[in-house]
Order: C-alpha cells, then structure tokens, then sequence
C-alpha cells in the first residue's frame, strides 16, 4: 500500500495531483506539503504539513512520521521566475530535488518528478524533437532540468532507487494557475477569453511550444508510477505531449466556442527568447512504447472543456 508525500502540494499540478492521489489510494495515505500553508482544499482533505524543500532534516523528519514510501517533488521555480532570479532557481530547485532523492534513498521510497520542455536548448531539433537528443538549455530552469534528469539516472544507477519522471509540457487547467512560466500564456487565454472577450499575448504569433490538459497531464503521473519497472528504458524523462500549437491555434480553436473573440499581442521579449530556445514539438513514442502514454485531449477537446469549466457562454 503506498505512504505518498508530495512536495509543492497547492501549485499548479500539486493542488489537482494531491486530490487525485487521495481519491485512487484514500485521503490519509497522502500527505501534501507546502511551504505556504494556505486555506487551500488540499490542506483540508487530508494530511498536510508546511514544508521548505531546502531543508532536508525536515523533510526526513516529515516522511519518516508519516512512513511514506513514495515521493513525489513537485516544488520549483519555473522558467520565467527561474530566468529572473537564477540564484534562487539554482538553489531551490536543485536543493530541493537533491533533499528529496536524499530522503528517498534513506527511506527507500518509489521517486516522481517532473522535467519539462525547458531542458531542450536552440541547438536541439526543433520538430518530433526526438527522446535521446542534443540537450544544451540556455536558461537556468533548463539547465536545472537537465542536472535533475542526470541525478535522477544517478540515484538509479548508484543506489537502485526506483526514481521515475516526464518532460512536461505547458500544463492547461482551470482549478490552479500556474506562476512564472513561459507557457502561461496558453492558461491566461482562456481565462481572458471568458472574462473579457481578448487575449493580448506576450508570446508571438507563430512560436509553437508543446502544451497538455492537466487531466492528461496527472493520468501520466499515475500511469508511469505505476508502470512495470523492468519495461522502463528512459525512467528519468520521458517527452510527453498532446498538442503542438502557437497563440493564433488556439485563438481559432477558442473561437469555435466565441466566435467573436480577439487575440492581440505585447510580446515580451525575455519570456518570447525562451520560447524560441524550446522546441516546436516533440516526439513522445518512448513514452507510448515504454509504459502507453496516449494524451486523450486535443486542442478543441481541451478548449471545449476549458471555457465551458470557466463558464463560457457558448453561441
Ligand atoms: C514553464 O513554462 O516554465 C513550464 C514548463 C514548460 O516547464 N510550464
């Protein structure tokens, strides 16, 4: 029976993660933590502990009270944060990864956490960016998530840990924002679209990056944690993806639902070289071959869920 802790609990994926979790292995067996301790759902719907990644007797401290026998890091600073204030993303975000593969291993847990499309660079290739290929990021996220995909295979090959992850891509959700990446441009869309009618877009027309619904997005967690280990050739960073888009896809894929909504631009130029360093598109067969990834949202299946969460009127 799994002990699950999960760090960065009432961010983006944590928040709707947690309330799966606790619905497949029951609410007590889960225990959510943050280093805020808001009034959020998660806090209440079972155990939930304020926690600072970087401090690692803490953390050991946290999961060995609650036994746990599966970590899930989640807490990070994302690109665009991350690109701002490169000192503290180093920090945090590899700090926080090495403290939990640190528990892990005392503990001998099962190990989930998250890569992304930011750990491609301008010298990766741009289209079905294929699974094994050149990694050189110029940003720090990027540079974090290429250390991390290489400690994780590091703990595997050293301790036998059984630590597994996935290049995300922007993750789309009406429950919990996201804060500080590249890709929240496609998030804030579909909120103004509801809201205001418009969308100004600080990322350009043109520049494609992969993106996933959330649901997708937490079934993959799911399904790779719970995948046969011995069938695992890429544990560490598996691509996954549903869709390849730029702001004008999804601008006519949410004018399907509003026919009369605008999308304007004000690209920022910091948050646009970002984009342009990621890929257009990857190719995620490992992930299908390997464990059976299959995303089951494309763009208008999303959009249509999105406004109608959001409580779009449609025509
Ligand atoms: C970001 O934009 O920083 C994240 C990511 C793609 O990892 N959404």
């Amino acid at each position: 029976m799994k002990n699950i802790l999960v760090t960065g609990a009432l961010g983006q994926i944590g928040s709707e993660l947690v309330a799966k979790l606790r619905h497949i292995y029951g609410a007590d067996r889960v225990v959510a933590t943050d280093i805020r301790m808001s009034g959020h759902e998660v806090t209440r719907s079972g155990p939930f502990e304020t926690l600072d990644v970087t401090d690692g007797k803490a953390m050991l401290e946290i999961a060995k009270r609650h036994q746990v026998d599966t970590i899930i890091h989640l807490a990070a600073l994302l690109s665009a944060t991350a690109e701002e204030k490169p000192l503290l993303a180093w920090n945090l975000n590899m700090g926080g990864l090495v403290n939990a593969l640190e528990v892990a291993r005392e503990l001998g847990c099962q190990f989930f956490t998250p890569s992304s499309i930011g750990a491609f660079g301008p010298s990766t290739p741009k289209s079905h960016t294929p699974q094994d290929t050149i990694q050189r990021p110029t940003t720090m996220y990027g540079v974090n998530k290429v250390s991390g995909e290489l400690l994780c295979d590091y703990y595997f090959h050293k301790y036998g840990l059984d630590t597994r992850g996935l290049r995300f891509p922007g993750l789309i959700s009406y429950v919990t924002p996201p804060g500080g990446g590249t890709t929240d441009y496609a998030v804030e869309i579909y909120y103004d679209a509801v809201s205001k009618g418009r969308y100004t877009s600080f990322i350009g027309q043109g520049t494609y990056m992969d993106m996933m619904y959330m649901p997708d997005a937490l079934d993959a967690i799911v399904q790779l944690m719970e995948a046969d280990g011995s069938k695992l050739k890429h544990r560490n960073a598996f691509n996954v993806t549903a869709m390849s888009v730029d702001p004008e896809a999804i601008a006519a894929s949410i004018r399907k639902v509003l026919p009369s909504f605008v999308l304007e631009y004000d690209v920022d130029p910091k948050r646009q070289a970002i984009a342009e360093s990621w890929p257009d598109g990857i190719d995620a067969t490992a992930a299908a071959e390997e464990w059976g990834f299959r995303a089951k949202y494309g763009l208008d299946a999303m959009t249509a869920d999105m406004l109608s969460q959001l409580g779009a009127k449609e025509r």
